[in-house]
């Protein structure tokens, strides 16, 4: 019996280990807290979206109204001005942008 527990053990760890792994990956890309935001201005041209936001603890920032890239340009059309949204802001390339969103109820 303590041999099969001892077996069953070293067989699932490693793939026990992969999960944690795994499930640390998911943590560190959708764990980011989503903000409140206000679409103020949408500027196809620049790329940006203008967003009047909450506090953004991810990227320290205190409320206030500011320009943002976007991860997916598509976000560019279906977004538009008085649109209120829900996201998440990082830095990337020295900018700010929006790396998920969702539409606020
Ligand atoms: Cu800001």
């Amino acid at each position: 019996m303590r041999l099969l527990i001892a077996l069953m053990i070293s067989l699932s760890f490693p793939a026990f280990a992969q999960h944690e792994a795994h499930t640390g990956h998911v943590t560190a890309t959708r764990g980011v807290p989503l903000t409140e935001g206000t679409v103020k201005k949408i500027d196809g041209t620049a790329g940006e979206i203008v967003i009047q936001h909450g506090q953004l603890d991810s990227i320290g920032m205190p409320p206030m109204t500011m320009a943002f890239g976007v991860a997916d340009k598509s976000w560019l059309t279906k977004l538009k001005a008085g649109d209120k949204i829900r996201f998440a802001a990082e830095i990337k390339g020295g900018n700010a942008i929006v790396s998920r969103y969702e539409m606020a109820k």
